[in-house]
Parts: C-alpha cells; sequence; structure tokens
C-alpha cells in the first residue's frame, strides 16, 4: 500500500504508470488530477487535503452513500466463506440464489430471472446475444436488428459501443457493429425547440420515429429496442411527457422486445425503483450495474422476463454465453446488504416523496441564472444547460463543451463534483443526500455559475 507519499509522487506516478478511461492523456498534466482517497456518505476527500461534495454518486452508482460499513462486513464475511466459485457447470452457490430472489422480488411482477456480469457493458453485450438467441429459438432469425437510439450511451465494449449512439465512440474501432440502426432521441432542449414543435408534439414525433424505423427495415427483421428511460451520459435528457406512453403503444401493436436500460435509472435513481415503473413501461428484458452493489463491489446482470426466460429454458436451447464472474459470491454479497439498505431506511420511497421534489425545486431556481437556459431535474438526475443569451434560446456557444468544461472546474474548485457534457452541467448526487447537503449542493453550484458566468465574459467566449 502506499502509504507516507507525498499527493505530488501519487500523481507523478499515475502519470506515469495509468492510462484513464476516456481521456485525453496528452492534455491531462500531472497536476490536473486528483487523488480521491476517502469517502463518506456524501463527501469526498483528496489527497491535497480538499473535502468535495460527491454530486455524481461516483459514477452515477453510489445510491445508498460511500462508506456503508454494513456493506464491507457482508462482503468480508462471504470472502472469508466463499470467496469464489462460477455459476457454469450446473453449479452455484447461495449468495448468487438470495441475489436473484431478492431482485426478481423488486423488478416488475412478470420479471423473475437474472443473468449476472461484471458491469452495464456486459449485461448489453448479453442483452444483444440474448435478444437474437431468443429470436432463433423462436424460429424467426431473420429478426436481428436492433433499435438504438443516437446519443445513447449503452457501454463501452464493442456491443455497448455499437449499441451507444455517440458518434465519437463510434469512430474509434470502427463501429457500430452490423445489425444496429440509431434514430432521433427525444432531447427537447436540443433539438426539439428549433423545429417550430411544441414539446408535446416532439415527444409524439420523437417516439414515432422508432415506428418508422420498424417500417422502413421490416418487423420481420427487428430484435428489440434499447433505451433509456432517461439519458444519462448523454445529458440527462428526460423526455417530454408524450415521448414513453407512445412508445409503450407502439411497442404494443409490434412484435419485437423492448430492453430498458436501466443501469442509471435503475433502484431508486428516479424515485421508483426502476425506470420502466417510473414511465409505466413493460420490458422484456432490463440491463443493470451500477446501483445493484452502490458500486461498492463491480456488478451487472440482465434481468429477464418471464416471456424471454420460457424460450431460454427450451431444452436444447443452450445459451453458449457467460462470464468466469458471473454472479461472483462477494459482488452478490455486497449487492444483497445495497438492496437491504435501500429497503430497510426506505431510500426510494423517501428519494420519491421527500428528496427529489425538495431537490428539484432548489435546483429549478438554478434556471434564473443569467447562464442557464434550461434547468430539467426527474427523481435526482438533473441537468442545466448553458447557454450565451439567456433572451434567445436557439444559441449556443461555439466551441462545444469548452464552457461546460470550464463550468466543471469552477465546481470541483468550489469543492462539488459535477459532471459537464457538451455545455450542460449533470446532478446524480447520492440517493441518501439530506435537506441540508441539498442546500449545500444547490449554493455550490450557483456559485459556480457565477463563476463561470465571470469566465465566459472575461473570455468573450459568448
Ligand atoms: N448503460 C448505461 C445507461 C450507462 O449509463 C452503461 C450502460 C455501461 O456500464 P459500465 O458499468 O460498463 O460502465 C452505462 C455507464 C459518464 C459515464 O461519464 C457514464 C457511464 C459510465 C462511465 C461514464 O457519464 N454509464
Amino acid at each position: 500500500m502506499l502509504v507516507n507519499v507525498s499527493s505530488h509522487d501519487l500523481k507523478v506516478a499515475d502519470r506515469k504508470h495509468h492510462l484513464h478511461p476516456f481521456t485525453d492523456h496528452g492534455n491531462l498534466g500531472v497536476e490536473d488530477r486528483r487523488v480521491i482517497a476517502k469517502a463518506d456518505g456524501v463527501w469526498l476527500w483528496d489527497t491535497d487535503g480538499n473535502r468535495i461534495m460527491d454530486g455524481m454518486a461516483g459514477l452515477w452508482c453510489v445510491n445508498v452513500g460511500h462508506g456503508r460499513q454494513e456493506i464491507v462486513e457482508a462482503v468480508r464475511a462471504q470472502m472469508s466463506e466463499l470467496s469464489y466459485y462460477n455459476t457454469f457447470f450446473k453449479t452455484t452457490h447461495p449468495p448468487v440464489i438470495e441475489l436473484s430472489e431478492m431482485i426478481a422480488g423488486l423488478a416488475p411482477e412478470h420479471m423473475n430471472m437474472v443473468f449476472y456480469g461484471g458491469s452495464g457493458s456486459d449485461a448489453n453485450d448479453t442483452v444483444l446475444r440474448m435478444v437474437r438467441t431468443y429470436w432463433d429459438i423462436k424460429g424467426q432469425p431473420s429478426k436481428k436488428t436492433i433499435i438504438s437510439r443516437k446519443n445513447a450511451y449503452h457501454g463501452s465494449t464493442v456491443a455497448g459501443a455499437s449499441l451507444s449512439g455517440m458518434s465519437g465512440m463510434h469512430k474509434q474501432g470502427d463501429l457500430p457493429i452490423p445489425g444496429i440502426v440509431h434514430i432521433d432521441q427525444p432531447y427537447w432542449f436540443g433539438e426539439g425547440m428549433k423545429t417550430g414543435m411544441t414539446e408535446d408534439e416532439f415527444g409524439l414525433w420523437a417516439a414515432r420515429e422508432l415506428d418508422k424505423a420498424i417500417e422502413a427495415i421490416g418487423e420481420e427483421n427487428v430484435a428489440a429496442f434499447i433505451a433509456e428511460p432517461i439519458q444519462g451520459a448523454g445529458g440527462v435528457i428526460i423526455p417530454p411527457s408524450t415521448y414513453w406512453p407512445e412508445v409503450k403503444r407502439i411497442l404494443e401493436s409490434r412484435d419485437i422486445l423492448f430492453v430498458s436500460d436501466e443501469v442509471i435509472c435503475g433502484f431508486g435513481r428516479t424515485g421508483e425503483w426502476f425506470g420502466a415503473d417510473y414511465f409505466g413501461t413493460t420490458p422484456d428484458l432490463m440491463a443493470v450495474a451500477k446501483g445493484l452493489t452502490s458500486g461498492y463491489l463491480p456488478m451487472g446482470a440482465v434481468i429477464v422476463s418471464d416471456k424471454v426466460a420460457d424460450a431460454l429454458h427450451e431444452k436444447g436451447a443452450e445459451f453458449y454465453h457467460g462470464y468466469t464472474y458471473s454472479g461472483h459470491p462477494a459482488s452478490c454479497a455486497a449487492a444483497i446488504a445495497n438492496l437491504t439498505i435501500l429497503k430497510r431506511e426506505g431510500i426510494v420511497e423517501r428519494v420519491r416523496e421527500k428528496t427529489a421534489p425538495y431537490f428539484r425545486e432548489q435546483w429549478l431556481k438554478l434556471g434564473d441564472h443569467p447562464l442557464v437556459g434550461e434547468a430539467r431535474m426527474t427523481g435526482l438526475l438533473g441537468a442545466l444547460e448553458l447557454v450565451p443569451d439567456k433572451n434567445d434560446l436557439s444559441l449556443r456557444f461555439g466551441n462545444v463543451g469548452h464552457v461546460g468544461m470550464i463550468a466543471r472546474d469552477h465546481a470541483f474548485a468550489n469543492g462539488l463534483v459535477m459532471r459537464a457534457v457538451r455545455d450542460s452541467l449533470i446532478i446524480s448526487p447520492p440517493l441518501v443526500i439530506t435537506e441540508e447537503e441539498t442546500d449545500h449542493l444547490v449554493a455550490t453550484a450557483l456559485k459556480t455559475l457565477d463563476d463561470a458566468l465571470a469566465s465566459v465574459r472575461a473570455a468573450d467566449l459568448s
């Protein structure tokens, strides 16, 4: 263990030996990095002695907050009993059985089986293979195409990045792989406003893009539609209220599977257990990760409906798929302890009834700031769209992402982690955030906006 090493020396060693995800290393100077050494509740501490509020719950995942010794203890006890065994070859173990039963109890009525992996990305690799296998078993092997959405995020593996609708990612590694089609997203502030439609009309239009794509590809060739209930990494895109009911109507009229990617929305983020519960959709599969263990250990899973599970249960229909760490006992123990906390403390209900409404009320007030074109929030997922001219919301900053990054750096300097997506600031705090901590977060966000506005004016960026 690195002890008594100065903060600077840690950063130098990091620079020498550590390749970070999604990072332009040429632009990451030694002192640009922060070494996060400790966390508790909604707070982080770095090796330079700063206390920082974790407005992103780690990376949209630490739902029960940092430092829960109950989870640590559960993992320790599990690891001394059975630290590893696989779930291949007709074997299983107590924690994976207990967790599966627990998840089936929380998931919608018609979803009762769970397939495990180590992350949200590999959950979506499982999804891709499972939906195609489902249609093979059903004797409809032409149903292969998966419809996704532009600016979706479904992970970073080959399947995950292909399902994602991010052009920057597709440019690297010749993606997407064949058989994936991306339709427009229901992004009102970014794309809808300029069409001349009302928000409701735009929601219907974006939903009907799904129907148009199914027509164009041929229903006999479409395996599934995959979507996040609220796009997270794409910028907390909360669809117009007309969107999901219309998508639901279209899905009910078509014989294709629906995959709800619940990696961010799952386990309480919206104030319901799943985003599908919040929007009233009926998924055939749900990809989950993050909040499943609150990030205490890596784990992802696909929650499978009875309809798909019944097909997979057919004799001779072996699904040639799985990971060494599918259902890892230690991750199962972390997940069980995490879900136990979420249930026992009534955290999901508290988000729905208290935390989210209070947070939203404070957050939306930031919409009055001269730099903010729109403030939005559902559950504990929020965004602030930064604009050059509040009186003309059709205008955007020239160098997309630059002002967002300036604002994010100010937030960090002010002791608050927020994510910048293009020129918006994103928030996704631990679900256990208190009213007092919410007040502190919003006050710090306000100061950050003031600082960012001063920087924008000083550099004449508008
Ligand atoms: N689906 C969704 C909806 C996600 O948000 C994944 C799948 C992939 O999960 P894994 O566990 O493989 O990372 C995600 C992950 C960001 C950011 O910067 C977002 C994610 C991951 C990393 C960074 O917003 N989401």
